[in-house]
């Protein structure tokens, strides 16, 4: 098994094609982290940690402190990454654990794969023509609850025939509100309503509420991990939306199986990772048999993409690159 003999630390910085509001803050430019696995007779790995402001609990700062920390006792490289990870922020554990995966399985390529493609708040695409797509994603739940039934049923009026919609109120609605959107809508032209529920709500009454499915983002990392399995048989839960990023690798692979057993979907979702990541996911989906679509549609608010061009996403294997020279070192293990 490869082990990497040395690993390099970068802080990176890209820039978004326009301020991107996440509710809680606007980002007007994406950083994070980047790890660089050097192994013997194998080309270079990456790993990136790149918590999401407004997402996340820990900031960068926390996350570099965290990761020097840990990597820093005696002893050699391999025993320190194989350290217990579990104090760690997720997104720490995601670099390290994304690094050693990628180091020692034979993960496929990259290859496109079904994305949902993501109607944020400020999207003109949410009055205008429909994109064609297949599958759509309304974000929801800043509006009034009648203001986003108008907007959804104006948008499935101009959608085609096969083409479904998701819909995501991050945590916005009581469930009185729920019922006002979602009444009378049709479970087959919309797959699942992400997070509806303001948190601490109980989803006991959901089934009696509607009949879309709801699907847990936010829910599945609000607690301390991991997340108590028997919570996912609650009924009228449809999906899984799960953040790789901001959940951590291991921790993700235990809901796929967990999800698996239990018939519900799973669906991929990113943060605003870079090019490296969003490749990765799609060769985590690949190998972990999910056939989406996924939420991979981030990479539009990204304007360079870091040291290659974006292989999972060939609309964008245009944008401009930025360079490894444009890396901050932030240091060296061995
Ligand atoms: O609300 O699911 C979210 C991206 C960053 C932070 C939060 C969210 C998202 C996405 C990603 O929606 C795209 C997707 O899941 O389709
Ligand atoms: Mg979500």
């Amino acid at each position: 098994m490869p082990t990497p003999h040395r690993l390099h630390l970068w802080r990176f910085h890209l820039p978004l094609t326009a301020p991107l509001d996440l509710g809680a803050v606007t980002l007007d430019q994406r950083e994070g982290l980047l790890l660089q696995w050097e192994q013997d007779g194998a080309p270079c790995v990456w790993s990136e940690i790149s918590p999401l402001p407004g997402f996340s609990p820990h900031d960068l700062e926390t996350c570099l402190r965290a990761l020097q920390g840990h990597l820093e006792p005696p002893g050699p490289l391999a025993e320190r990454l194989g350290r217990d990870t579990r104090d760690l922020p997720p997104e720490v554990r995601f670099g390290i654990e994304a690094g050693l995966l990628q180091c020692t399985t034979a993960l496929p390529p990259p290859r496109p794969l079904p994305r949902c493609r993501l109607l944020r708040h400020d999207d003109p695409a949410r009055s205008g023509p429909a994109p064609e797509s297949a599958c759509i994603k309304l974000k929801v739940g800043r509006a009034t609850p009648r203001a986003d039934r108008d907007t959804l049923l104006g948008l499935l009026q101009r959608l085609k025939p096969g083409q479904r919609l998701r819909l995501d109120a991050n945590r916005s609605w009581s469930l009185e509100d729920a019922r006002t959107v979602l009444e009378g809508m049709d479970p087959q032209r919309i797959a699942f309503v992400e997070e509806p529920l303001r948190p601490g709500l109980d989803y006991g009454p959901w089934p009696g509420i509607s009949a879309v499915p709801f699907a847990w983002d936010e829910t599945l990392r609000a607690g301390t991990a991991p997340f108590p399995a028997k919570t996912l048989d609650t009924p009228g839960l449809g999906a899984l939306v799960l953040k790789p990023m901001l959940t951590g690798l291991t921790e993700t692979q235990r809901l796929v199986t967990a999800a698996r057993t239990r018939g519900l979907q799973v669906i991929l979702s990113a943060a605003y990772e870079s090019n490296l990541t969003l490749d990765l996911y799609a060769r985590l989906a690949d190998y972990w048999g999910l056939p989406g679509p996924h939420g991979l549609d981030t990479f539009s608010a990204l304007g360079h993409a870091l040291l290659a061009p974006i292989e999972s996403q060939p609309e964008h294997r245009q944008r401009p690159i930025c360079p490894r020279e444009a890396l901050e070192p932030l240091g060296t293990w061995t």
